[in-house]
């Protein structure tokens, strides 16, 4: 019986068989998907197949379906490992606030890497438009310059004042949408403001200490009444990039990938190189020396693997 998993909490899974109906269920033995070391080897969004357990009521996952595409991070307890968060999706909403917290633009751009080397479209989301002052303001016309024309899409919302809430959900209907931030950005607000009956738990106002304090635990998958899947998920602290090579890095860069066929040298990293397209091209204005100089910090954290 074929079903795709909604929840994960480490040894049980929760997932819905084709005639919609929830079911509980376990893995046997060890699973060895793909080869890939993950902390968890099911995901939220697999398509499994299941089996009752001869002699219990247990239901077990038997075999997974190859995945279309997934979203991998560094695990938070151990940077050799990976774990999935969730795979068979069609977007990603990347939540970000300019204040309580702060999302930085090196965070974006590292999200924006992963996004695009997993081949999941990304779409930016300012949040808690109603805290913005003067400074965020520009902030967020700033986040505006940079992205709009490399091709993402940048937008604003107020959960608080329902500003800009119905424009964002009309990008949900009919996909599978994968929401990430740091904790704190109203991920689950959102949930919740789109979907009331679900009342998920969300972070006190007055508890809130600048520390995210994690509310939501595991990723979960919802079904929306208008149609299309949401995925509600932890929230990140650091972005760790999994499986992408200093070489390969200015690829998940659209604006670089898109000249760098210019470059003097096929090898270029894009750094002192005679004859760098990306170099002329920043120093041109024609690339935001922002997302350069994120390229040059994300550069400097991949590990050159030994040979
Ligand atoms: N001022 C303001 N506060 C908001 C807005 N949206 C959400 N909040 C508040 O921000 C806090 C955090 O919201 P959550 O929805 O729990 O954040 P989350 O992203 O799910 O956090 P984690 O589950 O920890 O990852 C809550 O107190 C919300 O009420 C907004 O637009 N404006
Ligand atoms: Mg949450
Ligand atoms: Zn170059």
């Amino acid at each position: 019986m074929r079903a795709i998993v909604y929840k994960s909490t480490g040894s049980w899974y929760t997932v819905k068989n084709e005639q919609g109906t929830f079911f509980n269920a376990r893995i046997k033995g060890k699973f060895k998907i793909d080869a890939i070391t993950s902390t968890n080897p099911i995901a939220v969004g697999d398509i499994v197949e299941l089996e009752k357990e001869e002699d219990s009521e247990d239901t077990l996952i038997t075999f997974i379906h190859e995945r279309r595409n997934y979203i991998n991070r560094v695990s938070p307890h151990n940077k050799h490992q990976h774990h999935i968060v969730a795979s068979n999706i069609d977007q990603s909403l990347l939540f970000a606030t300019l204040k309580d917290p702060k999302t930085s633009f090196g965070f974006i751009d590292r999200f924006l890497v992963i996004s695009e080397a997993y081949h999941v479209p990304a779409i930016i989301v300012f949040n808690k438009a109603d805290l913005y002052r003067k400074k965020e303001q520009e902030k967020f016309e700033l986040a505006r310059e940079i992205y709009e024309p490399i091709g993402y899409t940048v937008m604003l919302m107020s959960i608080g004042e329902n500003r800009g809430v119905e424009d964002v959900k009309s990008l949900l209907k009919d996909k599978i949408t994968l929401l990430s931030g740091h904790s704190g950005v109203g991920k689950s607000s959102f949930i919740n403001v789109i979907f009331p009956e679900l009342l998920l738990r969300t972070q006190d106002v007055s508890g809130w200490s600048g520390k995210g304090l994690h509310t939501t635990t595991f990723a979960e998958m919802f079904d929306l009444p208008f149609g299309g899947k949401i995925i509600d998920t932890p929230g990140i602290r650091e972005m760790g990039l999994v499986d992408i090579s200093k070489q390969e890095l200015a690829h998940y860069f659209p604006e670089m990938r898109a000249i760098m066929s210019d470059c003097q040298f096929n090898n270029c990293m894009h750094l002192e190189e005679p004859g760098c397209a990306v170099k002329k091209a920043v120093n041109e204005g024609s690339i935001h020396v922002e997302r350069y100089v994120s390229y040059m910090n994300i550069l400097d954290t991949i590990e050159t693997k030994p040979y």
